[in-house]
């Protein structure tokens, strides 16, 4: 028995506990009397909630009154994963809490495991943009993030006999702890109607429908500093007058409510299947209400407190980024916010507009550079085409009056692009035209943006393209999800300032062959291989070997990310091991491969590939002739709280994408960031990790991004000799080894000569051969310990650059100009 109410900053475990236990009191959420693990998370989520409201309102106070530029990152994905142990994490309040919960019966691992995932993204965009509310909050920078509250995020994936199946992720079932509804931030948000001209020539839009978005906050404590920012993310609301109250009395229950489900619908799940045209008007109404409701918002924050305010000062306090184009409507509705509702003339809309407005693009993927109809877009939003099409005319003008030479170019450059079959509006040109910054994502990505997808653009606008290479946050990724290896780092390095000061990692390299610092290392290591054994006999029944060599694969399904590389590298493996004899296997390194990750619902050869993997598994893991030299192991529902347990544990990680595909990679940094070795191209991120930490400490292979269309060439002219060993895999999956499923499908795209998903455009049979010796090179390294471990070393202690607080420092310096405004 703790006595309830006790003074809610305290840190001492006694008066923690009392807070709890209030909370489980006077905030209660389930019947009385009951304390199970369940119980008391929420309790403990409330009781640090209540410590981060203090500090939270004290930073938004403090912004308030100091009125610096702040930084707007509008993304249609965040995907925060858990929240407990960061925030008791950032706060330093972690032991506390611990001990505290021990006096109430509870055990704080178990009851961190109580928290659903907020799965509010996809993958590697999502999390970079939460990676970068983390450090925007250490910095005690001015900034906020904007997205939608999604009832159901990313869905969860099960694995049955026939493969991936897919159910709704409900995050909110019960609630969530941590964010805080502001009934008093409402916002109307139109779709459909038509446009007016008014008798002084100005335009309104009118009419069609209105919703409300309505605001939930979520604070993002900074790292050891008072800053608390917010994660504001709208929900979607029907009006009370749009409820048809006649109707409903008239038995006609669903056209009573339609104009509520149909609000409804809008924040209902991330990413709607968009194959129908109701998908694809749902995908751009999600779009439009993020980008409208946040920027009225913004706008009243510029004019709050401001007696006399001029438009053009709007860009030097309003930094607005745009994640990707999911945003980019953002532009013609601040246009329209200006023009119509301010009653500015288009060159002053069109200037603060430009100066206001900053793109990241994170893909060179054709089929994800967005185009949308033009039909659909003038349904939806008449105005915003007109201003668009204002745009293009304008751009197009320009470029003849200006740039002759480039007159060729345009039907390429266009914003509209008039195709009288397909008519669309190119978001990512939109973005080039109208954005004062267009940035890429690693090095080797910005380079092939300016050398290819914006070229024609680059020689108009020289300084306009930039690189901010990516990072991701040492707290989580590092600090919090491996103490272990934390511990021991900050005893050597006599100092926990690397956890803001990444760089000072390279202070381990004087350590790298130090017997006791490398003995300490590998016992990290090895405690978080028996933790994350435990999760994997839990979670899939198959009992892993923490002395075999930890080999993971996790990221979206994809065939330019290749995990059929990998999958077809362990069959080759599990080919050979069985033809050798028992005295010859003795010699092989034993492997665990792991292999995760979530395909997209309608993308049948990922799923295929989800199903192979699963297959292999089966056989190989109950072949007792080599099962103790390898497993294959699918790890279902990879999320952010999966990947805090399996990147810890891991000794080897693939990345090993198409050379030039895959725009930077965040998961190679957390890999490498937890002393895991990569094997992988030369690609994105993985190019300027090679380079901090060593070429002797990475595994490459693989054609170069410049030789690909060279190559993919080759295979039309039918000049492609495949390896003779790469046959073999496949021809083992075709004989029936891994079961009757039918992969014909999935074996055919590696073959034949040409065309997008056919032809091995993935140059998958290309790398095999290098990707096998490669492979050969781990086993051999692996079999040195000390070499091993030295490696391991060396490859955290090159990971300084990849923290997010300097790629989150170079944004503020380079593309936002913003300042630390700090508490
Ligand atoms: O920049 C974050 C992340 C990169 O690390 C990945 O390489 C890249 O594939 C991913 N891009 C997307 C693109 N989605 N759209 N559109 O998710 O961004």
């Amino acid at each position: 028995k703790v006595p309830a109410a006790a003074h809610p900053l305290s840190e001492n475990p006694t008066e923690i506990a009392s807070d709890i236990n209030y909370h489980v009191q006077f905030n209660p959420h389930f019947s009385p009397f009951k304390f199970e693990p369940e119980q008391a998370f929420f309790a403990t989520a409330e009781s640090v909630r209540s410590r981060l409201i203090k500090q939270w309102e004290d930073t938004l106070w403090h912004f308030g009154r100091a009125k610096p530029k702040q930084t707007y990152y509008f993304s249609m994905e965040f995907l925060q994963g858990r929240a407990l142990t960061n925030a008791i994490g950032n706060l330093g309040i972690q032991n506390a809490y611990a001990e505290a919960l021990n006096k109430l019966g509870h055990e704080l691992e178990e009851i961190v495991e109580q928290e659903k995932d907020a799965a509010l993204g996809n993958g590697g965009l999502g999390r970079l943009a939460s990676c970068f509310l983390d450090s925007m909050a250490t910095l005690n920078l001015p900034a906020w993030g904007y997205g939608l509250r999604y009832k159901y995020g990313l869905f969860k994936q099960r694995i049955t006999k026939q493969g991936q199946e897919e159910i709704a992720e409900d995050w909110l079932e019960k609630f969530s702890p941590w964010e805080a509804v502001r009934h008093d931030l409402l916002y109307p948000v139109r779709f459909f109607g038509s446009v007016e001209v008014n008798p002084d020539g100005s335009r309104k839009w009118v009419g069609g429908e209105v919703v409300q978005a309505l605001a939930y906050d979520v604070p993002i404590p900074g790292y050891k500093t008072k800053n608390t920012i917010s994660l504001r993310l709208w929900e979607a609301r029907a009006r009370a007058e749009d409820f048809n109250l006649f109707q409903f009395n008239d038995g006609q229950y669903e056209s009573a409510a339609q104009l509520h489900s149909r609000a409804e619908q809008i924040c209902a799940v991330l990413y709607p299947g968009d194959a129908t045209e109701n998908g694809k008007l749902l995908r751009l109404k999600q779009q439009f209400f993020l980008c409208s409701a946040s920027l009225q918002d913004i706008i009243s924050r510029f004019k709050d407190g401001r007696g006399g305010y001029t438009w053009s000062e709007f860009p030097s306090q309003v930094a607005v980024q745009l994640n990707d184009t999911h945003p980019t409507l953002a532009i013609p509705e601040l246009m329209r916010l200006l023009m119509d509702d301010e009653g500015l003339g288009w060159d002053e809309a069109w200037d603060v507009t430009t100066r206001t407005i900053a793109y990241t693009n994170h893909t060179v993927l054709p089929e994800a550079l967005e185009k949308w109809s033009q039909p659909v877009m003038w349904k939806l939003l008449p105005r915003h085409m007109e201003i668009i099409e204002e745009i293009d005319k304008r751009f197009l003008a320009m470029i003849k009056d200006t740039r002759p030479d480039l007159e060729h170019k345009l039907p390429s450059m266009r914003i509209l692009d008039h195709n009288p079959q397909k008519p669309v509006v190119r978001m990512a040109n939109l973005c080039v035209v109208s954005a004062h910054t267009v940035n890429g994502v690693a090095q080797l990505h910005s380079d092939i943006l300016k050398a290819e997808l914006f070229a024609d653009y680059v020689s108009i606008w020289p300084t306009k393209f930039q690189n901010k290479t990516n990072g991701i946050t040492p707290r989580r990724w590092l600090r919090f999800c491996n103490p272990e290896l934390s511990n021991i780092i900050t005893t050597w390095l006599k100092t926990d300032q690397w956890v803001t000061n990444l760089d000072l990692l390279s202070g381990l390299r004087k350590f790298a062959d130090d017997a006791k610092f490398q003995n300490e290392w590998a016992s990290a290591k090895m405690a978080s291989k028996q933790r994350l054994a435990r999760y994997i006999l839990r979670v899939t029944r198959v009992s892993i070997d923490p002395n075999s060599l930890f080999d993971i694969q996790v990221k979206r399904i994809h065939e330019y990310k290749r995990q059929l590389l990998n999958i077809l590298g362990a069959i080759y493996r599990y080919k050979k091991l069985k033809e050798m004899s028992p005295e010859q296997r003795k010699n092989a390194t034993s492997r665990t491969i792991m292999i995760g990750g979530k395909a997209f619902a309608t993308y049948t050869n990922a799923k295929r590939i989800v199903k192979l993997v699963n297959d292999v598994g089966e056989v190989v893991n109950n072949d007792p002739e080599v099962n103790s030299y390898l497993k294959v192991v699918f790890v279902p529902n990879y999320n952010v709280s999966v990947a805090e347990m399996l990147i810890p544990g891991s000794e080897l990680s693939q990345h090993i994408s198409t050379a030039g595909m895959e725009a930077s990679g965040t998961s190679n940094m957390k890999f490498a960031l937890n002393g895991c070795l990569i094997i992988g191209t030369l690609d994105g991120a993985n190019v300027e990790i090679r380079e901090e930490i060593g070429e002797e400490n990475f595994f490459l292979f693989g054609a170069r991004a410049d030789e690909v269309p060279r190559l993919r060439k080759d295979r039309e002219n039918g000049l492609f000799k495949p390896d003779p060993r790469f046959e073999e895999a496949k021809q083992y999956i075709r004989s029936g080894a891994f079961g009757s499923y039918d992969y014909n499908p999935l074996l055919d795209s590696l073959e034949g000569n040409s065309g997008y998903g056919r032809g091995d455009y993935f140059l998958v049979g290309h790398d095999f051969p290098d990707y096998l010796d490669a492979q050969a090179r781990v086993d051999e390294a692996y079999k040195d310990r000390k070499r091993w471990l030295k490696m391991s070393i060396l490859s955290t202690a090159g990971c300084g650059k990849f923290s997010s607080d300097r790629t989150i420092a170079q944004y503020a310096k380079e593309i936002w100009n913003i300042q630390e405004c700090r508490v």
